[in-house]
């Protein structure tokens, strides 16, 4: 392990010399929150096999007790998403004040309509009336297991879509959805916040109705202000500007939250940063240089872990997405606007090229054992027995076919 703290002095000094206020880069990364999903502490796979992991959570009261693990380690994990009907209660009341007895609350609320035999041939889009009305009923639900939960998002992720040319009048689907999300939308607690979240393919592959950001702003804009558009970084084809889609949307004031994870998979499972730091570093120089357009951008990561340990998966990724956000924090915005105007194409390159380049590990050390924190998470999570506790007490459950998490 190396003592990266011994580090800082040296570090701070360099930054200030760049003409970087470090205290206030400190104050920021320790504001900074990170949502972890409740799906991401359970056992999940593709879907060719799910291999179980001893100690993995079995209901919801696990997974907050890992999450909350995962925040006392980090101290920027403070909230947790659900899936319902996976997360489940019928005691919102309680389950909210046990997530606060343990130091973290309960985030977004994530609706399920995609796991059901009537939704074979979508929810909100789906020819069935009855199919239609079913997913309405489950998502106007939630909006009341937010009022309980105390939450203010409702992520909507639908997998809606077709597999075979003319299997579907397309444009009968658009207005399904919209007529959908509508009646949806009514039923949001005050206050809140609709997160419509696209997905170019998958499951379904002719089509998908909610594909790109450009339908889900499209959404948002006739629905109204409380509905804003949700990135997850795993939806998007391989060449696809990310960092462009964030900033568009946060200048048009719609950009409502991330699910992060790495695209590789184009889905869920991989940890954010892993393959493409730089990208993720330019995704937040976006939200950083937008000042107060992202101060209400949830970041929300959305992985399930099918091979690694799952909590230390879930600190790596917390922690990747803090470097991120600490090389952002230390571009210097003034100087790159300089270069930019005066069509110096590399100079304004190289201002990211440097941020990017510094080794922010002292940095965050610093700011983690100024937060009373282990200055090393990893470190702190491998010295530690709550794996092996709960690998102990949970046990391995039975292992399974394949598919979404077993919840
Ligand atoms: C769909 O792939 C998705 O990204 C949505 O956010 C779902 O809610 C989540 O994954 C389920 O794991
Ligand atoms: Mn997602």
């Amino acid at each position: 392990m190396t003592d990266y703290l011994q580090y800082y002095e040296h570090l701070a000094e360099q930054l200030a010399g760049r003409g970087i206020d470090v205290e206030a880069v400190k104050a920021r990364l320790k504001q900074q929150a990170i949502e972890t999903p409740s799906w991401g502490y359970g056992d999940s796979g593709t879907r060719f096999k799910v291999f179980p992991w001893r100690g993995a959570a079995r209901n919801v009261h696990e997974k907050l007790a890992d999450a909350a693990y995962v925040h006392r380690l980090t101290g920027v994990a403070p909230s947790v998403a659900l899936h319902i009907p996976w997360d489940r209660t019928d005691d919102w009341a309680a389950l909210k004040q046990e997530a606060e007895s343990l130091g973290v609350r309960l985030g977004a609320i994530n609706p399920n309509v995609f796991q059901d035999e009537q939704y074979k041939l979508g929810s909100l889009t789906s020819p069935d009336a009855s199919a239609r009305e079913n997913a309405i009923a489950h998502m106007v639900e939630c909006c009341d297991i937010m009022r309980q939960a105390g939450s203010d998002i409702l992520s909507v992720w639908l997998a809606d879509g077709t597999n075979y040319a003319g299997q579907d009048d397309l444009r009968e689907r658009k207005h399904r959805l919209e007529a959908g999300l509508a009646e949806v939308y009514r039923h949001l607690p005050p206050g809140s916040r609709m997160l419509i979240e696209y997905k170019f393919f998958e499951p379904a592959f002719y089509h998908t109705d909610l594909p790109d950001w450009g339908t889900a702003y499209a959404m948002a804009l006739k629905l109204g202000p409380q509905a804003e558009v949700l990135v997850d970084t795993g939806h998007h084809a391989q060449g696809t500007n990310i960092a462009h889609i964030v900033s568009f949307l946060l200048d048009e004031r719609r950009l409502g939250g991330f699910h992060f994870n790495n695209r590789k998979y184009a889905d869920d499972d991989l940890i954010v940063g892993s393959v493409a730091p730089f990208e993720l570093f330019t995704i937040f120089c976006e939200l950083v240089s937008a000042g107060d357009l992202a101060t209400n951008v949830a970041y929300m990561i959305d992985q399930s872990h099918n091979i690694e340990p799952k909590l230390e998966a879930m600190i790596q990724s917390v922690i990747n997405c803090q470097v991120a956000y600490a090389k952002a924090l230390i571009v210097d915005y003034a100087r790159l606007e300089e270069a930019q105007r005066a069509g110096d194409v590399l100079a304004a390159h190289r201002e990211y090229m440097t941020a990017f380049e510094t080794d922010v590990r002292p940095l965050l050390a610093k700011v983690r054992e100024e937060m009373g924190l282990h200055p090393d998470p990893i470190a702190a999570y491998r010295a530690d027995d709550y794996a092996a506790r709960i690998a102990r007490e949970r046990g391995i459950a039975a292992a399974s076919g394949g598919g979404y998490p077993s919840a």
